[in-house]
């Protein structure tokens, strides 16, 4: 049975891997691929979708934008880590189709509305705007997807602060209203995703399939692992956004611990911390869950299966 996933993403380097591990995994269903500010602005951010989608051939999909600022807040994007494009590194081909004129959030309940209940994964990889949108405009979504899997927040951890998330503290009061809906949420934290390493080997083995969409990704990640480097001093770039995509094609790939989380959204020093109560055994209802360990072989075995399933892709120039 195929797993249906849409993915709310703002590529993003990682966003685009998570995108290509989505497409070339046989059990994953993409039935939208929805996109929000970010990494960049929306226009950016959703123009390198779509040129991603040309990069691995990703045909009969579609692609839709979303919101282009946050609820509340004023927009923030992150040129030290995805350049000026928010895809910077590789030579991106023009799209080559067209974006769906449906606005994200309206396609996203669609979506959610017109297939049986708790068939769809909701996979945000983003900032939070649009899913929150969607729970306030629909609320029957809550009870009908199977499960929200996020890429954002960290119980131990921040990047875009000392305690926050790029993802959550970029659009907090979204992340907010997604946390506190009563569907089931795993937040694929910075705990988990810091142990998605690009390290020399996983290079050596996508270097190994020798396609296209292969050096894309090689591509990117020599400009991520670059930023990475210079912005927060990591020898090896963590993938963040695919370890949400793996987590659905196969929950063997990481722990999780159910727990009480909530968004600090008035903190002088953290807001968008993603709070965590580890206090004692989540209550009975708690309707959240956090990553803690990744089998790393395993995760980047996904990652060089997709590639490989995905195949050589012929651009035009
Ligand atoms: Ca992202």
């Amino acid at each position: 049975m195929s797993k249906k996933i849409i993915l709310d993403c703002d590529p993003g380097h990682d966003d685009a891997i998570a995108l290509l591990l989505a497409h070339g995994n046989p059990q994953i269903e993409l039935l939208a691929v929805t996109t929000v500010v970010g990494n960049q602005t929306l226009e950016k951010v959703t123009r390198n979708a779509l040129a991603v989608a040309r990069i691995a051939n990703i045909t009969g999909v579609p692609f839709a934008a979303g919101c282009d600022r946050p609820l509340v807040r004023k927009i923030e994007v992150a040129p030290e880590i995805h350049g000026d494009s928010g895809l910077d590194g590789p030579t991106l081909p023009e799209p080559n189709i067209e974006l769906d004129p449906r606005h994200a959030v309206d396609l996203i309940i669609e979506l959610i509305m017109s297939h049986p209940p708790h068939t769809i994964t909701l996979v945000p990889t983003a900032g939070l705007t649009n899913i929150a949108m969607a729970a306030r405009r629909e609320p029957r979504i809550v009870e009908r997807v199977k499960e929200v899997v996020l890429m954002g927040g960290g119980y131990h951890t921040g990047n875009w602060s000392a305690v926050a998330e790029f993802n959550i503290i970029i659009d907090p009061e979204a992340a907010h209203i997604v946390f506190n809906e009563r569907w089931p949420l795993l937040m694929v934290g910075l705990d988990l995703t810091h142990q998605a390493l690009a390290t020399p080997e996983v290079i050596e083995k996508i270097s190994a399939i020798g396609t296209g969409p292969a050096r894309f990704v090689l591509d990117l990640l020599a400009f991520f692992g670059k930023t990475y480097k210079q912005a927060q001093g990591f020898d090896f770039p963590p993938v963040h956004d695919p370890c949400a995509v793996a987590w659905v094609i196969d929950p063997a790939v990481m722990t999780v611990k159910t727990v009480p989380v909530d968004i600090e959204l008035r903190g002088t020093l953290t807001t968008g911390m993603t709070v965590t109560d580890f206090r004692r055994p989540a209550p009975p209802d708690c309707h959240t869950r956090v990553a803690v360990e990744l089998d790393k072989d395993y995760f980047w075995r996904m990652v060089t299966d997709a590639l490989q399933h995905i195949g050589e892709v012929p651009i035009a120039p």
